[in-house]
């Protein structure tokens, strides 16, 4: 019997409005795979389009939890970062990294702050410039266009997007400390968008996309990103892993698009679980 994977997964709690915990742990528990978290924030809803959310801050709960964890000598298969509560979490986070991670123990950070263009209005500007350090500490990062370009220092632009220009993107993003990168919301086509990745030890670029659904849903990232942790804790390789996160995704939105959701509520990843789970056998 093979041994379970356990992952930490270190991102907020939105109440409502699938993205975050709310995504992470149903992934990775389908996957079947133990995930633990450290919640970075609790807020009633994610930040994106809803007006007058709360926000409780858990800055000061992360490394004592990190450090009862330490006592108990718990190990840990993957560390997966997501949005954090603030600035000076980018420190703890990087704490509690060097505190967990063991031998084999996969980093995963997904410097989320930025989308379309634009840094979260609720981070600073140094933001930014901390993640970059985060990402330093990673093995693997999973920043979209507009955050690469802010971990980059480099301009944003629509899509769509030359080869050459990713390519050289993402050896940019590696060589600011992570063995992989990948990169979201690429699209060479018009119609078509897809996730494009590099691992900088093999030398090897990846890519995979499929018709470009309408509009933008919320969580969508969060849904990519916990379902690429999961398929590389399966041992899927870095392609085949972002080609199996792509899949799941689409399908994701394709669902909520084709029922007239809200897009401030996420995407139905829900029923796409099952076959996910099966695919990853
Ligand atoms: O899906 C990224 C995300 C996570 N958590 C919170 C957010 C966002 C994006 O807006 O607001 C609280």
């Amino acid at each position: 019997m093979e041994q379970q994977k356990r992952a930490a997964a270190i991102h907020d709690i939105s109440c409502f409005g699938r993205c975050s915990l709310t995504v992470a742990l149903p992934v990775l528990s389908a996957a079947g795979i133990e995930a633990s978290v450290i919640p970075t924030a609790v807020l009633s809803t994610h930040t994106g389009g809803f007006s007058g959310f709360t926000y409780r801050d858990l800055t000061d709960d992360i490394l004592p939890i990190v450090k009862h964890w330490d006592s108990l000598k718990l190990d840990f298969d993957a560390i997966y970062t997501g949005f954090l509560g603030s600035f000076e979490q980018i420190e703890i986070v990087m704490e509690a990294i060097r505190i967990l991670k063991g031998e084999g123990t996969l980093v995963a950070v997904d410097p989320v702050m930025a989308d379309n263009g634009e840094l979260y209005s609720l981070f600073p500007k140094e933001f930014p410039a901390g993640m970059r350090k985060l990402c330093a500490a990673a093995d693997i990062i999973v920043p979209n266009m507009t955050e690469a370009a802010l971990l980059l220092g480099e301009d944003y632009h629509e899509p769509p997007y030359s080869r050459d220009e990713i390519a050289s993107l993402l050896r940019a993003l590696c060589s600011i400390g992570p063995k992989m990168a990948v990169l979201t919301g690429v699209s060479y086509n018009e119609g078509r968008l897809g996730a494009a990745s590099y691992d900088s030890v093999s030398g090897q670029f990846g890519y995979s996309d499929a018709p470009l659904v309408d509009g933008m849903y919320h969580g969508t990232g969060d849904v990519f990103a916990s379902a690429l942790v999961a398929a590389m804790l399966h041992g899927r390789s870095l392609e085949g892993a972002i080609e199996s996160a792509v899949g799941f995704t689409v399908k994701s939105i394709e669902r909520s698009s084709a029922a007239g959701s809200d897009r401030r509520y996420g995407v139905n990843f829900e029923a796409g679980l099952g076959e996910f789970a099966a695919s990853l056998k």
